[in-house]
């Protein structure tokens, strides 16, 4: 029989962030319950961060969590202390339904029987799973007897131990056909953000290697908000890893879609499945210059609905040329405009009033700003250009060179 467990992360509950959030979770939620999956788990960052408990994204996101717990059982795991305070979890436990909803704050291993348990030696389960939180890095020290900068380098040896302990238990439920996952908060070494960027660098907790390490069938992250995954084949079975990315798109900039997993398990073998959420479209426009008013107008339909993002570039004394009122005017069919104007000031105040002086004139203007010397041969040579045609300028300057006038030196700038 096929054990189906829904993976949502990411959720970041926030009063700024409530419709995305709340649009693309609760949608979630209803494909979950009517997948009928066996279990939830919620691999961290379910707000943005310390909210109210009288608050409206409080409400919303219990309200979700409720509908969880209503059809199966939730096992939240603790994300990032700056998203989600200590604590605040315990707190979401208590909204429960039918179900329990279980918070795994600690390192700890769970078996899934009709609920999330503490999972003691020899017990009969479905799924053994393995909670590896966010850690707290002051904790780390002190029990190292260490320095605080120095918990970075322990807390991934300390995590590569713990993952590679969990190995030779995953390996005896394997061979009694339970399958295991991996849960985990963090960020892997040289995993892609949602913007692109690979995560490289000494302080990323998670290695591929020893995330394998633990011989479970899945390991479910959340952290990074691009949804991607890895897999390998070298134990005579296939191991996933994948991150769920954000349920909601909450920047501008964030690539591809936006997603809730469902990882099934039968017969000894995994498989995952995407499934899109109704994540906000965003838009980015970029002028080099004033925006483009007409171009504007042709890419109105495409901006509708959509959170867009015009981006400028501008001289100072260009910078009345755009009119922000027209632009919101155009795209008021868009969800959200935000205009980012960029004022090239630094240039301008190197060589200021530039622009409304003859040619001759800001040749001298740039020549003095850049310490160039020779401006006057310059200046005559940009006179002879303006009044004379190549043809006559050559025909003078050949003559010049056949009469006893010594002719003009080159200019080394
Ligand atoms: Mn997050």
């Amino acid at each position: 029989m096929t054990l189906k467990v829904a993976q949502m992360s990411d959720l970041h509950y926030s009063a700024g962030n409530l419709q995305e959030s709340d649009r693309c979770f609760s949608a979630a939620v209803t494909a979950a319950i009517d997948s009928n999956v066996d279990c939830v788990i919620i691999t961290g960052d379910s707000t943005d961060h310390a909210l109210d408990a009288h608050a409206p994204a409080t409400r919303a996101l219990a309200t979700q969590i409720k509908r969880l717990s209503d059809h199966c059982p939730v096992l939240m795991l603790q994300g990032t202390f700056s998203h989600e305070p200590p604590g605040f979890l315990r707190l979401l436990a208590m909204v429960g339904g039918r179900y329990p909803v279980t918070v795994a704050d600690r390192i700890a291993s769970f078996a899934l029987t009709d609920r999330f348990e503490p999972l003691k030696e020899g017990m009969d389960c479905r799924l053994v799973l393995h909670a590896l939180p966010t850690l707290n890095k002051a904790d780390i020290a002190s029990i190292v007897e260490g320095r605080v900068d120095e918990a970075a380098v322990h807390a991934r040896q300390i995590i590569a131990g713990v993952l590679e302990r969990w190995g030779p238990v995953n390996s005896k439920y394997r061979q009694q056909g339970t399958p295991s996952m991996v849960l985990s908060h963090g960020t892997v070494l040289n995993s892609i953000s949602e913007s692109g960027v690979p995560m490289a660098g000494t302080d990323h907790e998670l290695g591929l290697g020893s995330l394998f390490a633990a011989m479970a069938d899945a390991v479910a992250l959340g952290h990074i908000h691009k949804q991607q995954s890895w897999s390998q084949d070298v134990h005579g079975f296939t191991q996933l890893v994948a991150y769920a990315g954000s349920i909601g798109r909450f920047h501008h900039g964030e690539e591809g879609d936006k997603y809730w997993l469902c990882w099934s398990f039968a017969d000894g073998a995994v498989r995952l499945g995407l499934n899109a959420t109704p994540s906000r479209k965003n838009v980015d426009l970029i002028y080099d210059g004033a925006p483009d008013l007409e171009d504007l107008r042709k890419r109105v339909s495409e901006c509708e609905g959509a959170f867009v993002r015009l981006r400028y570039c501008i001289d100072e004394e260009s910078r009345h040329n755009v009119d922000r009122a027209a632009i919101r005017a155009i795209l008021e069919s868009a969800a959200d405009i935000q205009i980012e104007g960029k004022t090239l000031t630094v240039q301008r105040q190197r060589a200021q009033g530039i622009s409304t002086q003859p040619l001759g004139e800001k040749l001298a203007t740039w020549a003095s700003v850049t310490e160039t010397p020779g401006v006057e041969e310059l200046q005559h040579r940009l006179e002879l250009l303006q009044a004379s045609s190549v043809d006559d300028i050559v025909e003078t300057v050949l003559k010049s060179r056949t009469s006893t006038q010594p002719t003009p030196t080159a200019i080394s700038a």
